[in-house]
């Protein structure tokens, strides 16, 4: 997930309902760009329609939001989100996956 070249992949991350919000921190030391997305449709994962949010070190700005997106390593376009963001300071920063509607599962 981290910027600056370095892909951070979790693996086996599940929205066990549609109401389960999975939140992740990561750290940048510098101005970047952080790429996210979810692979659940791609990857054949489950059919769960994930919505990324991006949030600022104060865990409450919202910095950017994607509900469906393209894969930015693949090109994969479907109901999986993917985001990019521009990060000018360094600090800790909150990604958050949840489900659009009543779907769940991994991603
Ligand atoms: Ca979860
Ligand atoms: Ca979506
Ligand atoms: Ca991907």
């Amino acid at each position: 997930m981290p910027a600056d070249g370095t892909w951070q992949t979790f693996r086996g991350a599940d929205l066990d309902t549609s109401s389960d919000l999975d939140y992740f921190a990561f750290t940048i030391e510098g101005p970047g760009t952080v790429v996210l997305d979810t692979d659940a449709r791609e990857s054949n994962f489950s059919s769960v329609d994930t919505i990324l949010t991006l949030f600022g070190p104060d865990g409450v700005t919202v910095l950017n939001r994607n509900d469906d997106g393209i894969d930015p390593q693949t090109g994969f376009r479907g109901l999986n989100s993917a985001l990019t963001s521009r990060l000018e300071q360094a600090g800790t920063y909150f990604a958050l996956v949840s489900a659009f509607g009543s779907t769940s599962g991994a991603y």
